[in-house]
């Protein structure tokens, strides 16, 4: 059965995605964002409140990579916490009465599968990769922003493979299609990875500063602090080529040079204690925390819309 404050299999994922729609028709709409290459849906939810006109939005997905069990956990976290907390909580309740915030709580579904049902450590999608035994490509590899030029490797059997083209990965092209065609309306995108502890912005692709630096740094140095508050859990904020390394074909990266100007990359505990085997009894507190930074860069871009 699903629980918050337990790891969900994809299927528990999807009974739930089903339920939580179904029980809060005001506030959730799903939709899917199409099928993934073993033929799972990317389910897609959307919060707000409905006001018959179009919303701006922000855009925030999970478990690009398999391993990260975190990062789903936290995504279902998010959209409880919004359902349950709207109309009593002001911040939330302006939140969703002004944006909708599109949820994907599993970019990489079928990799999350093989993680439960095979090899824990996965990180990549599943696809086959023609003239190689290897599988799968490194969705965060895998966008159009400096691709495969660094910290992507071009052998199908490396962890950061970044695909035999740009959006080869059906995974990828459903994401960055929906970004695309709803790019007038995104104001913000939000990823979520682990571990670490790090708030990262762009650029990752290249050591040259984002136009937007000074805003992002002092967002990001923001809503880290407000994480903190909580449990005094540290983050590091910063670019992503400073702040960790130059990895160019990233999510964010791409949003960024597409128009989205608040564009981010969390990755959530811890910094390697438990690395991405973070036991259950953290997840509450992870999300908790996470919900801080997470509501504070969304208060930022609705001040800013
Ligand atoms: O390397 C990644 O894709 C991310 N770290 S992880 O350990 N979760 O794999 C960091 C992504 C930072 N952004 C870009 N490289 N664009
Ligand atoms: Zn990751
Ligand atoms: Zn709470």
């Amino acid at each position: 059965a699903h629980s918050y404050v337990k790891y969900n299999d994809w299927a528990n994922i999807e009974a739930w995605v089903s339920s939580i729609s179904s029980g809060n028709p005001a506030l959730i709409s799903r939709s899917s964002l199409g099928k993934t290459y073993e033929g799972r849906n990317m389910h897609l939810l959307k919060i707000g409140k409905n006001t018959g006109s179009t919303k701006p939005a922000i855009f925030m997905d999970c478990g690009i990579h398999a391993r990260e069990w975190i990062s789903p956990a936290f995504c279902q976290w998010f959209v409880q916490e919004a359902v349950t907390t709207y109309g009593s909580d002001a911040q939330m309740t302006s939140l969703l009465d002004t944006l909708d915030i599109f949820v994907l709580p599993v970019f990489n579904v079928d990799g999350y599968e093989y993680s439960w049902k095979s090899e824990r450590m996965w990180r990549k999608t599943r696809s086959r990769n023609s003239g190689s035994s290897c599988i799968g490509t490194d969705p965060n590899r895998n966008f159009d922003a400096g691709w495969c030029t660094v910290g992507a490797s071009s052998n199908p059997c490396s962890d950061t493979y970044c695909g035999p083209s740009v959006e080869s990965e059906i995974e990828s092209q459903n994401v960055a299609n929906f970004i695309r065609k709803n790019k007038s309306i995104i104001k913000a995108y939000l990823t979520i990875h682990s571990y670490s502890q790090l708030l990262l912005f762009p650029y990752s692709y290249k050591y040259g500063q984002a136009k937007d630096h000074a805003e992002l740094t002092s967002v990001a140095a923001s809503a880290s602090e407000a994480l903190r508050s909580l449990y005094g859990t540290r983050y590091t904020s910063g670019p992503g080529a400073t702040t960790i390394y130059l990895a160019a074909g990233g999510s964010d990266d791409w949003a960024y040079d597409l128009g989205v100007k608040y564009s981010f990359t969390f990755e959530l505990r811890d910094t390697g204690r438990y690395g991405f085997l973070l036991p259950e009894s953290q997840i509450k507190p992870t999300c908790e925390e996470t919900m801080l930074a997470v509501k504070y860069i969304a208060a930022h871009v609705q001040k800013n819309l």
